[in-house]
């Protein structure tokens, strides 16, 4: 807030289950910052526009059938498809919130069976978020709140599954939030913790990679 705009924007992921808060914080998070005067876009993963999200909008919502392996490498290929334009835009000052990232990623397809290590590998070295919040919340609450609508994964079972991959890939960049509390509860911790992060950034914080 001392005048000039030098340093990098920082990268805030939101993770979680299907139900569990994450597109309401995001998109509160994003216009709170702007509201801030802080440089800010809110994203998603998949991003269903561009052809790959438009064939992983087309698997999710069962109108075709994919392998395992290709539908991982399908999601992570979407992520790479953005990788340029997410690099451009925290080097020029943006920060970016984003719904999902690689975690959902791996989370999913392991609790379809694939393999940890062999899921990791194409996420490795997409930009690595400096913040993680993953919004807590059992599976069997989650469902419980209702709303799942009609697509793949959005069952009771695979998310329980889900769930416990998530937990396994804690990393010091996560911060785990009560997904239970008030919306406003969750949204004031989320403020305060991003604000940090984008001042660290803004002051020379370098960009990791994602599992290197
Ligand atoms: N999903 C999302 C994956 O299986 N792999 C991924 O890499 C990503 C980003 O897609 N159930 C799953 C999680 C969700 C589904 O996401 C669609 P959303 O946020 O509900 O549009
Ligand atoms: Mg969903």
């Amino acid at each position: 807030s001392s005048g000039e705009n030098t340093g990098r924007g920082a990268l805030i992921v939101l993770e979680g289950l299907d139900r569990s808060g994450k597109s309401s914080q995001c998109a509160q998070l994003a216009s709170y910052l702007e509201s801030q005067g802080v440089a800010v876009e809110a994203w998603r993963f998949p991003d269903r526009t561009t052809a790959m999200g438009r064939m992983i909008s087309s698997y999710l919502s069962c109108q075709t059938d994919l392998d395992a392996a290709a539908i991982h490498l399908l999601f992570s290929a979407n992520r790479w498809e953005k990788c340029s334009l997410m690099e451009s835009k925290l080097k020029a000052g943006t920060t970016l919130v984003i719904d999902r990232y690689s975690y959902s990623g791996v989370a999913f397809s392991v609790a379809k069976g694939l393999d940890l290590d062999w899921c990791k590998g194409p996420e490795a070295g997409l930009p690595a978020p400096d913040l993680v919040f993953y919004l807590d919340i059992s599976a069997e609450v989650a469902a419980a709140r209702g709303g799942y609508g009609g697509e793949r994964y959005e069952k009771l079972e695979i998310q329980k599954k889900v769930e416990k991959v998530f937990k396994s890939l804690k990393d010091t960049t996560w911060q785990s939030v009560d997904a239970t509390q008030s919306i406003d509860s969750i949204q004031s911790v989320l403020r305060e913790e991003s604000v940090k992060a984008i001042n660290e950034c803004q002051s020379g914080k370098q960009l990791m990679q994602m599992w290197l």
